[in-house]
């Protein structure tokens, strides 16, 4: 056997007793992440979509995982090449989005994640969030900004579809 093969078979052995995540996750620091290029959805059917498969939208809790997020998040879309779709359209330009799972349909103002982790770690743009008018989940807004990238939208919206991420317990 060649080393080659000897490596895919080793790979094939113990390799999934290394990393349990699912095919098309990615492992980092004891859970799983998952990038959704589609379906394009709201806030709202975005969780719910995580919910089928047995995790939340991403919780984010350090710049090292904000990191790990924003570069799934950007290679996959150049990758596809499908991202000029979800741009979100504002007055002056149009940026692309991906929905995490911070959102405050409790309580206006109260942030959580939807996983049930504490809130230690928020990148607001500046005005945001948007607490007079109905804006309950958090997307990140990846456009240049002297302040953070994320805002609170509607999460209902039929207008605001677009990609988001999903994380669970790597088991
Ligand atoms: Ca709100
Ligand atoms: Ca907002």
């Amino acid at each position: 056997m060649s080393l080659k093969v000897i490596a895919i078979v080793l790979t094939t052995l113990f390799g999934s007793g290394v990393s349990m995540c699912p095919d098309m996750w990615t492992h980092r620091d004891g859970y799983c992440y998952r990038y959704y290029g589609t379906p394009f959805l709201n806030w709202l059917n975005a969780e719910q979509h995580c919910k089928t498969e047995g995790a939340h939208l991403a919780s984010i809790h350090s710049q090292a995982e904000y990191d790990f997020i924003l570069s799934l998040w950007r290679s996959s879309r150049n990758e596809h090449h499908t991202w000029s779709i979800y741009r979100f359209k504002s007055s002056k330009s149009e940026k692309p989005f991906l929905y995490i799972g911070l959102n405050d349909l409790l309580v206006n103002g109260d942030f959580r994640w939807t996983d049930g982790t504490p809130v230690d770690f928020e990148d607001w743009l500046p005005g945001n969030p948007s607490l007079n008018i109905p804006e309950e989940g958090v997307f990140i807004w990846d456009r240049k900004s002297r302040g953070g990238l994320w805002n609170d939208v509607p999460a209902n919206s039929r207008i605001l579809k677009g990609p988001f991420v999903c994380k669970m317990l790597m088991t």
